[in-house]
C-alpha cells in the first residue's frame, strides 16, 4: 500500500478550552490555515459525538477551499461522516490496522508514539503499511494534555526520529516559538502545537512566526 502524502511542517491541533468553544476553534483553524499551518486536527477529548460532528462539518467547510487537510482525533466514524482527510490515534485508541480497514487506503492515518519502544513496535511491515505518519511526544513539558506521558529525553527523541525509516514524523508537546529548531535538527519533519496557536491573542502572527522558524531550519 502506498503512503498518503501529508505536509507535517506546521500541524495545528485544536483545543476547545483554549479556543473558547466551537466557534473559536473554527475561527482559529481558518486564520491559522490562511497563515501557514499545513494540517489541522480536531481534538476534543470531553465532547459528545454530536459536537464532534458539527465541528468537523464546519472545519471541513473552512479548510477544504484552502486545501488544508482535516484530521480527526480518535473517531473514525466522524472522519467518515464528514469525509475528513484522516484520523489520528494514540497508543490506547483503535489499533491502526482497524482504523485503516475502516477508512480505506486513501485516507491519512497517524499514530502517537511516546518512547523508542513504541516506534520499534510499529515498524513491522504490516503495521507500518497502515500508517502515514507518527507523532513523537511530549518533547517538552506541557500543561495542555493532563495525562501526557513523561517528556522524552533529547537522545531518545533523536533515536526515535532516526528509527522511523521512511515514515514521516511530527514532534508534539510544549512547542512554542523559539523551541522549534532543535526538533527539526533532531529529525522531525514538522511540529504539532496546541497552545502556541490556540488562544493566542494574534493567531495569524503566532502561526507565521512558527512557520518562519520551521522553514528557516528546514532550509539550513
Ligand atoms: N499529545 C502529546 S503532548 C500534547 C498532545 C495532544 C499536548 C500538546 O499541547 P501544547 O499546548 O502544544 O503543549
Ligand atoms: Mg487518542
Amino acid at each position: 500500500m502506498s503512503r498518503n502524502p501529508i505536509d507535517l511542517s506546521l500541524y495545528l491541533v485544536l483545543d476547545p478550552d483554549l479556543c473558547g468553544g466551537m466557534a473559536g476553534m473554527v475561527e482559529t483553524a481558518k486564520i491559522a490555515a490562511e497563515n501557514g499551518v499545513t494540517v489541522v486536527q480536531l481534538r476534543a477529548p470531553n465532547w459528545k459525538k454530536r459536537q464532534w460532528l458539527e465541528c468537523a462539518q464546519q472545519l471541513k467547510a473552512v479548510l477544504t477551499p484552502l486545501n488544508i487537510p482535516l484530521i480527526i482525533n480518535d473517531h473514525a466514524d466522524i472522519a467518515l461522516a464528514v469525509d475528513a482527510d484522516g484520523v489520528h490515534v494514540g497508543q490506547s485508541d483503535l489499533p491502526v490496522a482497524v482504523v485503516r480497514d475502516l477508512l480505506g487506503p486513501n485516507k491519512i492515518v497517524g499514530l502517537s508514539t511516546n518512547n523508542l519502544g513504541n516506534v520499534h513496535e510499529l515498524l513491522t511491515p504490516e503495521i507500518a503499511a497502515c500508517i502515514d505518519y507518527i507523532g513523537v511526544g511530549p518533547v517538552y513539558p506541557t500543561s495542555t494534555k493532563k495525562d501526557a506521558s513523561p517528556v522524552i529525553a533529547a537522545a531518545e527523541m533523536a533515536a526515535m526520529f532516526a528509527s522511523t525509516g521512511s515514515l514521516p514524523a511530527v514532534a508534539i508537546g510544549g512547542i512554542s516559538s523559539g523551541k522549534v529548531a532543535p526538533l527539526i535538527a533532531a529529525g522531525a519533519d514538522g511540529v504539532a502545537v496546541i497552545s502556541a496557536i490556540c488562544g493566542q491573542p494574534d493567531i495569524a502572527r503566532a502561526t507565521r512566526n512558527l512557520l518562519t522558524e520551521i522553514n528557516l531550519k528546514k532550509g539550513s
